[in-house]
């Protein structure tokens, strides 16, 4: 879908180029990752956010600092939304000491407490009820702050999103459910796994507002959240957004993608989410060609140096190896290394 243009009026020059910003930055970092992996610098799994970069800037361009979200495994381009550090996101897929979780996490576990990024959670829809036990702490605080739970469509059939979903909606907790429904769960599609396609539909039978958006637009999707945050701040409860989306790349890295027919997949590159949001710039005389490029520009100096800094970075030291695994105990040395929130 294409980005209107009356919905762009309304929104400030330098908001825009953040968002168009942001979602550049998401491309080429994943793409400078994708890179870094066929180099054996980055190992194991590695899922990338190509294609999928208007929800996460989109949604979390409205929330506060005090907001909380957790996520699933496709995380990264959600943390550069969020504000981490890119140089610490990239040190983390290397496995580096420097990495936002010191290297121990890797591509599935970005967190920094002080962004109130809870992770990346590898276990598909396990980390929902998390996600409601902080919403119930900050129900109990009397804040009006909200959590937001991102999943995936291959979440929907799992037992531990009908559970949160119920405890959302009796307790009417401060959640925002965002379902990035792309249509696939590794190489299954939705349509043959699941009795109703239509996932917003289940948050529904809950009791539990709910609405789709495009997942390919930008202020659309900003435009949405603003408006779901308002009613879960009212204390109102959980509200569900279910996002249309499509990740350009396979589930991972070692996908051969015999699953989905190629033109299947150029027809969603034709809606590219960043040339729709560009042309729309443009076309609403927002920001010219040359803006743009600088823009494009500066975001590749920022990945050239993200990958630099990920590559000269120390590994941790092996005696690290067991750090964090337990709750600390009067024989933890943290001393020497810091929590994970300094
Ligand atoms: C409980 C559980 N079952 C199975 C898996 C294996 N698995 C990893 S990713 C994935 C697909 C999830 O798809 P979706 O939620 O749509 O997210 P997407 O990859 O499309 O972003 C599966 C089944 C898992 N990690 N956890
Ligand atoms: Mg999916």
């Amino acid at each position: 879908m294409v980005v209107s243009e009356r919905s762009l009026a309304s929104i400030s020059k330098e908001e825009l180029g953040k968002l168009l910003y942001q979602m550049i930055l998401i491309r080429r970092f994943e793409e400078k990752a994708a890179e870094m992996y066929a180099r054996g610098k980055i190992r194991g799994f590695l899922h990338l956010y190509i294609g999928q970069e208007a929800v996460g800037v989109g949604v979390i361009s409205r929330l506060r600092a005090d907001d909380y979200i957790y996520s699933h495994y496709r995380e990264h381009g959600q943390a550069i939304a969020r504000g981490l550090d890119p140089k610490a996101i990239m040190a983390e897929l290397f496995g580096k000491a420097t990495g936002v979780s010191r290297g121990l996490g890797g591509s599935m576990h970005i967190f920094d407490i002080s962004k109130r990024f809870m992770g990346g959670y590898a276990i598909v829809a396990g980390h929902m009820p998390l996600a409601c036990g902080t919403a119930l702490a900050q129900k109990h605080l009397g804040t009006d702050a909200v959590t937001v739970s991102i999943l995936g469509d291959g979440a929907v059939n799992e037992g531990a999103f009908h559970e949160a979903l119920n405890l959302a909606a009796v307790w009417k907790l401060p959640v925002l459910f965002l379902c990035e429904n792309n249509f696939y769960g590794m190489g299954t599609a939705m349509s043959r796994v699941s009795a109703s396609t239509d996932i917003y539909k289940r948050a529904e039978a809950y009791g539990i507002r709910s609405e789709q958006v495009d997942g390919m637009d930008v202020i659309e999707v900003a435009k949405k959240t603003e408006q779901a945050l308002q009613l879960i701040r009212r204390g109102e409860g959980p509200y569900f957004l279910e996002a249309i989306t499509y990740r350009f790349r396979g589930h991972s890295m070692a996908d051969p993608e015999l699953y989905r027919d190629k033109s299947e997949v150029d027809h969603w590159r034709q809606n590219d989410p960043i040339k729709t949001f560009s042309d729309a710039l443009i076309q609403g005389g927002m920001f010219n060609q040359g803006e743009i490029e600088v823009v494009w520009k500066k975001v590749e100096e920022e990945v050239e140096e993200a990958a630099r800094f990920a590559d000269e970075s120390p590994f941790p030291d092996v005696s690290t190896l067991t750090n964090h695994m337990y709750a600390p105990s009067p024989l933890d040395n943290l001393q020497t290394e810091g929590p994970l929130d300094a």
